[in-house]
């Protein structure tokens, strides 16, 4: 489907005149709100192509339809996402799931769109046909050799398609762990996860990140070899400079302080990048803001202080993206309001008075502490991330403009209504 520009501007032609009016009042009590509008129009969320189809529990999959099909289709919807948004301009391949064909037809379509390709993500978590050994024991991990080989050599290629494409990072998420005591010598397992992950090291390009994703727990349940911030920070300290650990909102134990990680790793210089998506119990792949938007902005007030403190460069130093898939609303609308969710944190942290902060922390001030941080917080900051998406060319509000389209009718019209896209 293609959406023209100027469906756009009709849009917010209509909205304009009630937009102006809460973006001055809004603007009016910001200091230097023009540098806040241009980090925010700066700020770029890369869209998984598994989030792309309806997710899927054990329970089932009630597919949506018009789900995209193909790696151009997922190009095509991340690029409907951005035209509408403009803050969501770049994709993340998962292998083998996006094979790529014709590399040079790709890029030229996701140019097309405006959009770069951000990491590539590895898939040692399932067998695929015709795969010679079985990840049912796990990969890095694994007793025998062989199958941690197999693994190296299938996380060398996605490299190489990466590298194709001009991605520039690669995710590694192992699933790999233990369901039973006694089932793993955890000190084995972890050191073949190091050497399997050294020899990946070894083939990344010199401007190239490796993120170690970690997860708690699922789909092992008693151990997991990569469990939590710890054992990845372990691997990435002894990987060398260019690996990093990547922090995935869904990956805690309950009650997690995640802003205490995450400033932690930045002190290190050892934050990679963010998976982001919301949850009440776990991974549970929820919309991002949408179960705890305090806490997001918690960890977006540690990411702003955190990145200031070392001069990194907001929107390109560390890989933001959202790692999601649920199985009820249209996935588009879905990765529309997580982008906002995050919009709206990010604004929130860019606002905080840090210089107030700091003297009541020396103060020992606590309640002044923590009125500074909620100000923030309960900043209606709506006008200002959707002042800095007029500028850059997208809707005023592009959820709205989504259903007045009728976008996902024409995507069924055009693809289908029993359509099945790859992933999880
Ligand atoms: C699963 C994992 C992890 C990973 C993603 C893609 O839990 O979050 O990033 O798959 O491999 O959701
Ligand atoms: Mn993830
Ligand atoms: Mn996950």
């Amino acid at each position: 489907m293609q959406l023209e520009k100027y469906k756009i501007d009709e849009f917010n032609h209509t909205q304009q005149a009630s937009h102006n009016r809460k973006f001055e009042f809004i603007a009016e009590g910001i200091a230097q709100v023009e540098d806040v509008l241009q980090k925010l129009v700066n700020f770029q969320i890369a869209i998984p192509s598994w989030a792309l189809g309806t997710g899927a529990t054990r329970f089932g999959r009630f597919a949506g339809g018009g789900e995209p099909r193909t790696i151009e289709e997922k190009i095509e919807d991340v690029g409907l996402l951005h035209a509408l948004n403009r803050s969501s301009g770049a994709i993340s391949l998962h292998i083998p799931w996006d094979i790529p064909q014709d590399y040079k037809a790709i890029k030229t379509l996701a140019a097309q769109h405006g959009l770069t390709f951000d990491a590539v993500n590895s898939n040692t978590f399932q067998d695929q046909p015709g795969q010679p050994l079985s990840y049912k024991f796990g990969s890095m991990q694994h007793v025998d050799k062989a199958v941690r080989q197999q693994a190296i050599d299938h996380n060398l290629e996605v490299i190489r398609h990466g590298v194709e494409l001009g991605s520039e990072s690669l995710t590694v998420w192992l699933a790999d762990g233990s369901c039973f005591p006694g089932q793993l010598n955890f000190r084995k397992a972890f050191q073949n996860t190091l050497e399997s992950l050294q020899e990946v090291y070894a083939a990344l390009p010199e401007n190239w990140k490796v993120y170690v994703e970690y997860k708690a727990f699922e789909p092992n349940f008693y151990s997991t070899t990569i469990g939590d911030w710890g054992q990845s920070l372990l691997l990435a300290n002894k990987l060398g400079a260019q690996a990093y650990t990547l922090v995935d909102l869904g990956h805690h134990l309950p009650n997690a302080n995640i802003e205490q990680i995450v400033s932690l790793l930045l002190m290190e210089g050892k934050l990679g990048g963010f998976h982001f998506n919301d949850s009440k119990y776990a991974d549970d792949d929820l919309t991002t803001g949408s179960i705890k938007p305090y806490q997001l902005f918690l960890i977006f007030n540690e990411l702003v202080e955190g990145m200031d403190a070392r001069g990194m460069n907001h929107a390109t130093d560390l890989g933001w993206m959202i790692d999601q898939a649920h199985n009820l609303k249209d996935p588009l609308e879905d990765l529309l309001q997580s982008v906002q969710a995050i919009m709206i944190a990010y604004a929130q942290a860019l606002i905080v008075d840090r210089t107030a902060l700091t003297e009541a922390q020396q103060q020992n001030d606590v309640a002044r502490a923590q009125e500074i941080l909620q100000d923030a917080f309960r900043t209606d900051v709506r006008p200002l991330v959707a002042e800095a998406q007029l500028r850059a060319g997208g809707a005023v509000n592009a959820l709205e403009l989504y259903r007045q389209l009728k976008v996902r009718e024409n995507l069924i019209q055009e693809r289908g209504l029993k359509t099945v896209s790859t992933g999880l």
